[in-house]
């Protein structure tokens, strides 16, 4: 039983227990989350007049602050407690408060009864439980270390093998031989046939390296090292070859996880890595602000360059450099045959900035021309994956000639199309979520039925789920994408337990302690977003221009507003037109504060203006929002609205521009996963308001780098923009310090070289592992083949039946 109950029911707050409840059995709502049970236990104490301490710190106060949900039924209540993170309970408080513990299955049947869908006399549901397949495998205790999880992994399984030195030590040589590069072999040779031999091997190779200058290029001794057994991938000069010889012969006489993760992270490993990203416009240009075409797209652009760099380095560095080896990374996407003026129905494209990055189109099969010929929305393209894949798997073998060594997926699409990509090439699968839509939506799973015909939510988080389970390894930008925060459910973790009423039950759809989960994040392209104060890297005629589109230009095709005043601070956003980027909110929030519009112009770059040019009825809504918030405020000449897709050198220089003016950056999306513009405005030194749901909790700290405001207390979030425009008005220097250390936090901390040095020693390690420990993991996949046959399958046919009549 929790202590917080415990310690309600033991104390005189019993009898408030009683009385809240009773109140809240006395209002309309039936199906309390946080935020509602927060507001009405604030009530509760106020009607009461209840010191703050007992809103507070009472052990009511610290239950009800621990709360996720309640559920009133006719004779008790359901109360899920979230007392820690990734850790949840549910209880039954009956009238007289008794008090019992619920079973998952019990809870998810109370959510199916509260949506009419609960039918005990005509048997049970499907129930979806993964966690028989993880009672094998190791997970991590401490809720701080979930996102941590291959050093975790490292300890866990390597002090496993070192127990038994001498499979160990057949696994490592087992593990060396293995490696080859377009049929040349590397690493060792026939010529050492043994472990045994190996460590003598490693002496002698030692040995002969500590005669040689350190600097000696490894070309001039490569047939020396060829005759002791050692073939390249050791280094690059004569010290590298030392140093690597040095690690494995450390790891074969005293093996400890540090220096096999030093080993692993520095052999050639990974010469061929595919990004699938299928759905949206995917491109280099004039895609960016189209509906599902975000910052998905920055990141997989700009991960590619990053990682084909990063792999040219490596392999320079462990001398492979004389087999002329050429690693290659290539974005898979889906070629759209109506390309609307973008590149997308061009089947090959260089990345700019490349050697041999590529985005690869391949196209949706025909079925209706209708649908396939253009583009289709990331809710709707389920129906065209698997034969995808099958065309995929062609074009991606011609395009390496090979396999490749890691597959990464982006999003469900790409994650379902990671995990059959994988399951075919048996190549290692890593997943990048971006954002999972569950839990943007609030109930979309318990209404799924109402919600399908839109979204399609049921064969989305089918595909999470099989996706998710299936990965080697995913990585997550934030903490918190995985398991929250202690007040609000992570994303992944919202897939731990649910319901899809008459579909299925989710008993347990995730282990969030498993250590295939790792935080990377991303970072920002440095040659577009750089600090405004870097005015030798700028260019005059662009600054000009740029100031000119944003605050005078009249282009009525493009832009809304004309300025009354354009010399006021802009308050700056750019964002898709998404309800959830909540631009109107903001909009609203300026609308409502005749302070804020006294000092500040209010500047977007979003969307489309007009509402015919668009095909998105979420985009749509927002257009008819934004205009009814200017009339209604009367904004005109406080507001400028650029429906503008602008060339990526633009979008860097647009945040300086704001910047050399003294504006300010505000992002209100209800949740936002990561947000890359926060990282873009804060490198380009402008001080940045972003929400407080989502990754940008992580990546500001509130008063130090940046901001955090509440998007669903648009008061609060005026005064708070308010108080720091007005210091800013008597003092400058207040704005130059948060713009300086909003700019330190992205260059300490969200950088692409840090991101892919990681990834890739990821990819290495969890090969490494999945190699060397053969872990048994093909009962999880039949199985997650089973669901993908079983229930995505039959629902994306469906799906592709109706597309049949458009
Ligand atoms: N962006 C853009 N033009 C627009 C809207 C967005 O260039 O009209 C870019 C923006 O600079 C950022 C990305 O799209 O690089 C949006 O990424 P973010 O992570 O902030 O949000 P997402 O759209 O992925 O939800
Ligand atoms: C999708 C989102 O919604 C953003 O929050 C992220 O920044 C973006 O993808 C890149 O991961």
């Amino acid at each position: 039983m929790s202590a917080l109950i415990q310690a309600v029911l033991n104390s005189e707050e019993k009898s408030d227990l009683r009385q809240f409840v009773s109140e809240l059995r006395g209002e309309e709502q039936r199906y309390l989350l946080r935020n509602d049970i927060l507001g009405a236990f604030g009530r509760y104490c106020s009607q009461n007049d209840k010191p703050a301490s007992f809103q507070s710190s009472s052990s009511l106060g610290r239950l009800i602050s621990y709360t996720q949900e309640i559920i009133l039924e006719d004779e008790s209540l359901c109360i899920i407690v979230r007392p820690n993170i990734a850790h949840q309970e549910t209880y039954r408080l009956f009238d007289d408060l008794a008090i019992e513990p619920m079973s998952v299955q019990e809870l998810l049947d109370v959510r199916d009864r509260f949506v009419n869908h609960f039918h005990p006399n005509e048997g049970d549901v499907l129930e979806i439980d993964f966690q028989p397949f993880y009672d094998y495998s190791p997970t991590l205790r401490d809720p701080k270390n979930i996102g941590k999880g291959v050093a975790f992994l490292n300890r866990f399984l390597s002090s496993k093998l070192f127990q038994d030195p001498a499979q160990w030590l057949e696994a490592l040589y087992e593990f060396l031989n293995l490696h080859s590069y377009d049929g040349t072999q590397l690493l060792i040779n026939g010529r050492i046939k043994s472990q045994r031999q190996l460590s003598d091997q490693i002496k002698q190779a030692l040995n002969f390296v500590n005669e040689l200058p350190p600097e000696q290029p490894y070309a001039e001794f490569r047939f020396d090292l060829q005759t002791l057994g050692f073939e390249p991938g050791w280094g690059n000069t004569a010290s590298r070859v030392r140093e690597t010889l040095e690690i494995l012969d450390a790891l074969i006489d005293s093996p400890d996880d540090r220096s096999l993760d030093a080993f692993i992270s520095r052999i050639p490993m990974i010469f061929r890595i595919v990004l699938v990203s299928p759905h949206g416009w995917f491109g280099q240009e004039g895609v960016l602000g189209r509906p599902d075409t975000g910052g998905q797209v920055v990141y997989v652009l700009d991960q590619a360059r990053s990682l084909e760099k990063q792999l040219q380095e490596d392999l320079i560095l462990a001398g492979l450099d004389v087999l002329k080896v050429h690693p290659k990374v290539v974005i898979l996407t889906r070629l759209i045959p109506n390309a609307d003026g973008t590149l997308c129905n061009q089947r090959l494209e260089k990345v700019h900035g490349t050697d041999n990055a590529w985005i690869l189109r391949v196209p949706f099969r025909e079925f209706n021309p209708n649908v396939t010929n253009h583009w289709i929305s990331r809710f709707e393209i389920w129906p065209y994956l698997e034969t995808y894949v099958i065309d995929s798997e062609r074009e991606l073998l011609a395009e390496f000639q090979g396999k490749p060594d890691l597959i990464v997926g982006n999003y469900s699409d790409g994650n379902l199309v990671a995990f059959l990509l994988s399951r075919r090439l048996q190549v290692t699968q890593c997943n990048i979520a971006h954002a999972l839509e569950k839990s943007k939506y609030l109930f979309s799973n318990l209404y799924w039925q109402e919600l399908d015909e839109q979204y399609h939510f049921s064969i989305q988080f089918t595909a999470d789920l099989i996706a998710m389970n299936a990965a080697n390894f995913i990585i997550s930008s934030t903490y918190q994408e995985i398991v929250g925060t202690p007040d609000s459910v992570g994303q992944y973790e919202s897939y731990a337990c649910f319901s899809m009423p008459d579909l299925y039950h989710v008993v347990n759809g995730i282990e969030l302690f498993s250590p295939k989960f790792n935080v990377v994040p991303p970072g920002v392209n440095e040659s577009v977003y750089f600090p405004y104060s870097r005015t030798e890297d700028r260019v005059p005629a662009n600054r000009e221009r740029i100031e000119d589109l944003l605050f005078t230009a009249e282009e009525p095709e493009h832009i809304f507003g004309k300025l009354d005043d354009p010399s006021k601070r802009p308050l700056f956003s750019m964002a898709r037109l998404d309800r959830i980027k909540n631009l109107t909110g903001l909009a609203e929030c300026f609308g409502r504060s005749p302070e804020l519009q006294e000092r500040c112009n209010l500047i977007l770059v979003a969307g489309k203006l007009r509402r015919e040019e668009s095909t998105d009825p979420e985009e749509i809504s927002e257009i008819e929002k934004l205009y009814g918030l200017i009339d209604q405020y009367n904004l005109h000449g406080k507001i400028r609205w650029l429906g503008v897709r602008l060339p990526k050198g633009d979008s860097g220089e647009i945040y300086r521009v704001i910047a050399d003016r003294q504006g300010i950056f505000v992002q209100p999306a209800l949740f936002e996963a990561f947000g890359l513009t926060i990282l873009e405005a804060m490198i380009s030194g402008v001080p940045t308001f972003a929400t407080r749901f989502g990754g940008p909790l992580e990546i500001i700290q509130d008063r130090v780098n940046g901001f955090y405001i509440n998007p669903t207390h648009l008061k609060e979030m005026a005064q708070k923009i308010l108080d720091f425009v007005s210091k800013c008005d008597q003092d400058p220097r207040a704005w130059e310090e948060i713009s300086k250390r909003g700019m330190d936090r992205v260059y300490s901390t969200y950088t692409w070289r840090i991101h892919t040095t990681r990834l890739l020693s990821l990819a290495k390690i969890y090969g490494f592992w999945n190699y060397t420990s053969k872990e048994k993991r093909e009962d999880m996949l039949r199985y997650l083949e089973a669901l993908f046959y079983l229930i995505y399958r039959p629902r994306a046919k469906a799906l592709l039946e109706k597309h049949s009549h458009r």
